[in-house]
């Protein structure tokens, strides 16, 4: 299923609603949050879905910077990034879907913050 989320500024989170065009029974469900440029990761505990009515899901903490959609965050992310982002002068192989993927935390820049953000969520992912 896929729906549509929006951050929210306020909250630090994103939110939005994703309708289910399937039959579904009450029960226990396995959901897996993911977002472009985001960690796949799963809701705990299998939350009870309810059939016809909204049921909120707890929030779940996505890593941000997984700028080529891989599942991992690691130096070939990084590497992208450097065609959006240079300390010294100005990007010289950035379009506009690499510019939406780079800027990590949604303020319309690549800029020192984003390249913080990104080395530290390298920095925190297992080796491979
Ligand atoms: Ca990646
Ligand atoms: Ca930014």
């Amino acid at each position: 299923m896929t729906g549509t989320v929006h951050f929210d500024p306020i909250s630090g989170g994103f939110s939005g609603t994703i309708g289910v065009n399937e039959v579904l029974v009450k029960g226990p469900y396995a959901i897996t949050v993911h977002v472009d440029q985001y960690l796949s990761n799963p809701i705990p505990g299998n939350p009870i879905i309810i059939p016809g009515q909204t049921n909120e899901i707890f929030p779940v903490d996505l890593v941000a910077g997984d700028i080529n959609n891989d599942g991992k965050v690691n130096i070939r992310d990084y590497s992208v990034f450097l065609d959006c982002y240079n300390s010294f002068r100005a990007a010289t192989n950035c379009d506009a879907a690499k510019k939406a993927a780079t800027d990590l935390n949604d303020d319309g820049l690549v800029n020192d913050l984003d390249n913080s953000l990104l080395l530290r969520e390298i920095r925190k992912q297992k080796h491979e």
